[in-house]
C-alpha cells in the first residue's frame, strides 16, 4: 500500500542524493569537467583561461550552495535570534579564492588543476569584482560578513543587486574617465537567482484612510508598484561547516496588470514603461560621503528595505504568530542611515498590514534597530526634502511626523519647552526647505548608535548628536572597525602567511589574530628578518611589475614603496603628500652629484577614485600626474624618486598593494577620518604607517606602540582653533615655495591648478599649511630608519605583531554581545 510506497520512494531519494559532494582530487577533477561541458558548454579537450575559470566557478559553486542549504535548514529548525545587516553597499572583491580557502579545499583545487595543466590563482585573475560599494563603509561590510560566517553567527546581509558597480577609472593624459562596470555581463556564478521570493515594494500615490471596526485604518494606493526578487549570495565561514547569506533584491516589472494602461489601446508603451521599473536597482551612486538628494537614490533606499522588512516578516510568520516575540529573533544592524527609512517601513508594515496598535507597534521597532555612523562630515548627513518625501513614500512621511510629534512630546517632559532647543533636536528640520533628519530619525527609534574608532565615538557625542547624549546616555557605543584575516593577510599574502605560522607554530590565527603578538619575541631575530625581507622583496617584484605594465615606469625594488591609496578626498589629504613628493623633487634637484647618493630612494604611489562631480578631487588627480610626468623623465632624479598614479583602485588591486608596501599614509586631517580601515590592512601585512593621530591610527599606535609608526600632524582639539586663525598663519617658506612651483607651471597646467593652489593658501579648511613641516619631518624620519635594514624589518614585524585587536572577528563579536545579544549558531557536521 501507501506506506510501502512511501518507503521506496524514500529508499530512491536515499540513493540519489549521494549525501555529499566528495572533495577528493579526482571527484574535484570531474566535477570541474562536467561544467566544462554542461554549464559553459565547451569541448572537454578544449577550453581556455575565462572557461576554465567559470567552471571551476561553477564546481565550487555547487559545495557552497550544499553547506548553504545546510546552515539555512539548520538555522531555520533552530530559530535562534538572527541578526540582518542593511547595507547600499557591499564591496566584495573577487570570490574564487576566498570560497575555495574558507571551504577548506583550496589545495584540493590546486592539485586537481595542476593535473589539468591549470593554475588555480591565474584562474582567479579572470573574475570580475563585485564592486558593490565605494570604498571603506561598502568594504567593511563585506569583511562583517566573512567574520559573522566564521563566527558561526545566524545572521544574514540584506542590500541591492546593482547592475553597474562602481565605476571603472581610466586616465587619459593625467585626467579621470569613469567607465561603466557592468560586471554581470559574463553572467555570475557567486548568485542564485530565488525567483520564489519576490515582493511588491509601492511608490507615490495618495493615502486614504478608513474606519474599520471603530479603529482608523490607512490604506495606500500606490501610484507605482515594482518587483523585489532575491538573490542569493552564499558566504561560507573559515573552518566551520557555516555558510551564511548575502540577499541582495534586484528590481523587475511587477507582475501586477495595471489595467487603466492595459486598457488604453497602447500596450507596447505600457510595457516599456513597466521596463523603466528596473533602473532602480542598476546603479551604484559612485558619490562617497557627500549625500545628494536625488529621488532615485531615496528609492533604492525604500526598494530594499521593503523588500527585506517583508522577507524578514514572511520567514518570522513561519515560526509564529503573533509579534510579541519579534525582539527576541530579529535584530537590524543599520550602516549608517541609508536604510534609515526601514524604521517607519517596519511601523507601516506593523501598524497597517498586520493591523497592531502605534503603540505596540513602536514597542517592537524600538527594540530591534540599532545604527553605525560612519562620518561625521556635514555634507555627508542625509536630509531628505519633506515634499520629495510627501509624494515618493506618503505614508511614511505621515509616520515620520507621528513619530516626531511623540518623541517631542516625550522631550519635553525631560527637558522642558526649551523650543529652540527642541527644534534644534527635532526629525524635521524647519525653515524654508523643510527636511527629514535621517540621523536623528535612526537614533531615535534605535536603541544603540555606535561610531566606528573610539575618538570617533567620543566626537559624535561632542558633535552631531551632543543634544542627545544627556537623555540617552545609555545608547551610545564604539565599535572599532576591523578586516577580516583570511583575505587580508592569508588570502592575500600567502608568504607572509607561512612565514608567520612557521614562526608560531599554527594555523590558529587565522581564527584568532590575537596570536600574532607572538611575533613580538622574535622580532630581531635575524632569521626571521631575513625571512620577512625576502617575503616583502618577492611581493615588491610582482608589484613593480605590475607598475610597469600599467605606467611604463620601471621601478627599483631597493627604493621604498611609499604608498597613498584610498578614494580621492580633500579632507584625506593626497595634496599633503604630492606637495611634500614637490619637496623632495625640489631638494634633489638642488643637490651636487654627491650628495644625491645619501638620498634614500622611493617609489612613491598614489591611487584612487574621485566622484564624478568632485571637482577638486579631479584636479589633484591630474596634478599627481602631472607631478609624475616631470619627475619620472628627469635624468637628474633617475631612480631615487619616481610617482605614479595607479588607475582604478579596487579591492582586488589593494589586495596585490598593500602586501608590496614599505611605507602607508593615512594623513587626514585630525578629527576627518572617522576609522579608516585600508591602516589596519597594511599594519597587518608589515607595512609602516605615516600617519596623523585620527580615526583608528590613535588605537593602531597604542597597539603597536607610537615608536613604530611615523606619527605628525596637529590634534583634533587643536583643529576648530586653528581654523579660525588659519587667515592669520603664516605658511612656512617650504610650504610657500612648493605652492610656488605649481603656479610657475613647472608641472603645466597652471591654470587648471588654480582652485586647488587657493583652496590651500585659502580658507585651507584642511591645515595642509599647518600641518607641512612636521609632515615633512616624519617623512625624514622614515628616510632616515629605512636605511636601517635592521630597525626597519623589526618595526614591521612589531607592526604586523600588534595588529590583532583589528580583525573584524574582534567587531563582530562586540556587536553580537553587546548590541545584537545573539549567540553562535554552528550546524552539526
Ligand atoms: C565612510 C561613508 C559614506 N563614511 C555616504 N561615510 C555614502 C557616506 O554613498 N554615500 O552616500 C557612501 C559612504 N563612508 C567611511 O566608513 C569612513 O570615511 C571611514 O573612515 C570608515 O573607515 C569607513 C568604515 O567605517
Ligand atoms: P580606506 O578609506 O583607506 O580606509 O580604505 C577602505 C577600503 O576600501 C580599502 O582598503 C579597500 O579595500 C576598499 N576600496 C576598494 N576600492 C576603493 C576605492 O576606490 N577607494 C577606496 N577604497 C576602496
Amino acid at each position: 500500500g501507501t506506506a510501502d510506497e512511501h518507503r521506496r520512494k524514500t529508499e530512491l531519494l536515499y540513493t540519489l542524493m549521494d549525501e555529499y559532494i566528495k572533495n577528493d582530487v579526482l571527484s574535484i577533477q570531474q566535477s570541474i569537467m562536467d561544467h566544462v561541458e554542461y554549464t559553459v558548454a565547451r569541448s572537454r579537450y578544449r577550453f581556455d583561461d575565462w572557461e576554465a575559470y567559470q567552471a571551476v566557478a561553477y564546481s565550487v559553486r555547487d559545495r557552497l550552495i550544499e553547506s548553504w542549504n545546510d546552515t539555512q535548514q539548520f538555522f531555520k529548525n533552530s530559530d535562534p535570534k538572527r541578526v540582518y545587516y542593511l547595507s547600499m553597499e557591499f564591496l566584495m572583491g573577487r570570490s574564487l579564492l576566498n570560497s575555495v580557502f574558507n571551504l577548506g579545499v583550496k589545495d584540493k583545487y590546486e592539485e586537481a588543476l595542476r593535473q589539468l595543466g591549470y593554475d588555480l590563482e591565474t584562474l582567479a585573475e579572470q573574475e570580475r569584482d563585485a564592486a558593490l560599494g565605494n570604498g571603506g563603509l561598502g568594504r567593511l561590510a563585506a569583511c562583517f560578513l566573512d567574520s559573522m560566517a566564521t563566527l558561526n553567527y545566524p545572521a544574514w546581509g540584506y542590500g541591492l543587486r546593482y547592475q553597474y558597480g562602481m565605476f571603472r577609472q581610466s586616465l587619459r593624459d593625467g585626467f579621470q574617465y569613469e567607465q561603466p562596470d557592468y560586471w554581470l555581463n559574463f553572467g555570475n556564478p557567486w548568485e542564485i537567482e530565488r525567483v520564489q521570493f519576490s515582493y511588491t515594494v509601492k511608490f507615490y500615490g495618495k493615502v486614504e484612510k478608513k474606519w474599520e471596526d471603530g479603529v482608523e485604518r490607512h490604506i495606500w494606493n500606490a501610484g507605482e508598484q515594482v518587483e523585489a526578487v532575491a538573490y542569493d549570495n552564499p558566504i561560507p565561514g573559515y573552518d566551520t561547516p557555516n555558510t551564511i547569506n548575502l540577499r541582495l533584491w534586484a528590481a523587475k516589472p511587477s507582475g501586477e496588470f495595471d489595467l487603466e494602461s492595459f486598457n488604453t489601446g497602447d500596450y507596447v508603451t505600457a510595457i516599456l514603461n513597466k521596463q523603466r521599473a528596473e533602473t532602480i536597482s542598476s546603479v551604484l551612486y559612485p558619490d562617497d560621503r557627500t549625500y545628494q538628494g536625488k529621488e532615485l537614490r531615496l528609492k533604492q533606499q525604500h526598494f530594499f528595505v521593503s523588500g527585506t522588512l517583508q522577507d524578514v516578516i514572511r520567514r518570522y510568520k513561519e515560526k509564529h504568530d503573533h509579534f510579541k516575540m519579534f525582539p527576541e529573533k530579529v535584530a537590524f544592524q543599520l550602516n549608517d542611515t541609508h536604510p534609515t527609512i526601514a524604521i517607519p517601513e517596519l511601523m507601516r508594515l506593523l501598524v497597517d498590514e498586520e493591523g497592531l496598535p502605534w503603540a505596540e507597534a513602536w514597542g517592537v521597532v524600538t527594540q530591534v534597530f540599532s545604527f553605525t555612523n560612519h562620518t561625521m562630515l556635514p555634507e555627508a548627513q542625509e536630509k531628505w526634502p519633506v515634499e520629495l518625501m510627501e509624494s515618493l513614500l506618503p505614508r511614511h512621511m505621515q509616520i515620520i511626523y507621528d513619530i516626531n510629534f511623540q518623541y517631542i512630546e516625550q522631550l519635553k517632559k525631560l527637558i522642558g519647552n526649551d523650543y529652540s532647543r527642541i527644534a534644534r533636536m527635532s526629525i524635521i528640520e524647519e525653515g524654508q526647505f523643510k527636511s527629514v533628519r535621517m540621523a536623528f530619525l535612526a537614533l531615535v527609534a534605535s536603541h544603540t548608535v555606535n561610531g566606528v574608532a573610539a575618538i570617533h565615538s567620543e566626537l559624535i557625542k561632542n558633535t552631531l548628536f551632543k543634544e542627545f547624549v544627556g537623555i540617552w546616555p545609555h545608547k551610545f557605543q564604539n565599535k572599532t572597525n576591523g578586516v577580516t584575516q583570511r583575505r587580508w593577510l592569508a588570502n592575500c599574502n600567502p608568504r607572509l602567511r607561512d612565514v608567520i605560522t612557521s614562526w608560531l607554530g599554527t594555523e590558529k590565527w587565522i581564527t584568532n589574530l590575537d596570536l600574532l603578538a607572538g611575533l613580538r619575541e622574535h622580532a630581531e631575530d635575524p632569521e626571521l628578518q631575513q625571512q620577512w625581507r625576502d617575503v616583502r622583496k618577492a611581493n615588491k617584484k610582482r608589484f613593480a611589475y605590475y607598475l610597469e605594465t600599467v605606467s611604463g615606469v620601471k621601478v627599483s625594488t631597493e627604493a621604498m614603496f611609499d604608498v597613498q591609496v584610498k578614494r580621492i578626498h580633500e579632507y584625506k589629504r593626497q595634496l599633503l603628500n604630492v606637495l611634500s613628493i614637490i619637496h623632495r623633487y625640489d631638494c634633489i634637484k638642488q643637490m651636487k652629484p654627491e650628495q644625491r647618493k645619501l638620498v634614500v630612494p622611493r617609489v612613491c604611489v598614489i591611487g584612487g577614485k574621485a566622484a564624478p562631480g568632485y571637482d577638486m578631487a579631479k584636479r589633484i588627480i591630474k596634478l599627481v600626474s602631472a607631478v609624475g610626468d616631470v619627475i619620472n623623465k628627469d635624468p637628474d632624479v633617475g631612480n631615487l624618486l619616481k610617482l605614479i598614479f595607479v588607475p582604478d583602485y579596487n579591492v582586488s588591486l589593494a589586495e596585490l598593494i598593500i602586501p608590496s608596501t614599505d611605507l602607508s599614509q593615512h594623513i587626514s586631517t585630525a578629527g576627518n577620518e572617522a576609522s579608516g580601515t585600508s591602516n589596519m590592512k597594511f599594519a597587518m601585512n608589515g607595512a609602516l604607517i605615516l600617519g596623523t593621530m585620527d580615526g583608528a591610527n590613535v588605537e593602531i599606535a597604542e597597539e603597536i606602540g607610537d615608536e613604530n609608526m611615523f606619527i605628525f600632524g596637529v590634534r583634533t582639539e587643536e583643529v576648530p582653533k586653528l581654523r579660525q586663525e588659519r587667515p592669520s598663519f603664516r605658511p612656512s617658506p617650504a610650504f610657500q615655495r612648493v605652492v610656488q612651483m605649481i603656479r610657475d607651471d613647472k608641472f603645466g597646467f597652471a591654470e587648471y591648478f588654480k582652485p586647488v593652489v587657493e583652496s590651500i593658501t585659502g580658507p585651507d579648511v584642511y591645515l595642509l599649511a599647518n600641518d607641512f613641516d612636521s609632515y615633512l619631518l616624519a617623512q625624514a624620519k622614515a628616510d632616515r630608519t629605512f636605511v636601517d635594514r635592521q630597525l626597519w624589518t623589526k618595526m614591521s614585524i612589531l607592526s604586523t605583531a600588534g595588529s590583532g585587536k583589528f580583525s573584524s572577528d574582534r567587531t563582530i563579536k562586540q556587536y553580537a554581545d553587546e548590541i545584537w545579544n545573539i549567540k553562535p549558531c554552528m550546524r552539526p557536521i
